[in-house]
């Protein structure tokens, strides 16, 4: 009997590990990087205001830099990129390039 209650915990620890890392490393480690490059520059603008004008970019660019929730590279992303550099905040990455 105990050795099964310890079973049932390990899997449920198990599976929030899962979710607690996939989560992390999903959404928070590269908000505001669209080229996913571990820092917000300029080139993060750039690649921004591109898709907002409809153009085709020559570099890979990286849906979970979404920063206001709507699945898209936008304004908001270029603007907070633009904020980062201008006011030279943290840039708030979680990355190891
Ligand atoms: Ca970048």
């Amino acid at each position: 009997m105990y050795l099964k209650k310890l079973y049932w915990l390990l899997c449920i620890l198990s599976i929030l590990h899962i979710f607690v890392v996939a989560h992390s490393s999903f959404a928070d480690s590269y908000l505001g990087d669209v080229s996913h490059d571990c820092r917000i520059d300029l080139e993060d603008t750039v690649l921004a205001l591109q898709i907002v004008s409809g153009q085709s970019t020559e570099q890979m660019v990286y849906t979970d830099a979404d920063l206001d929730g709507d699945f898209k590279i936008g304004l908001a992303e270029a603007i907070h990129s633009l904020r980062v550099i201008a006011f030279d905040l943290p840039q708030g990455l979680d990355c190891f390039a």
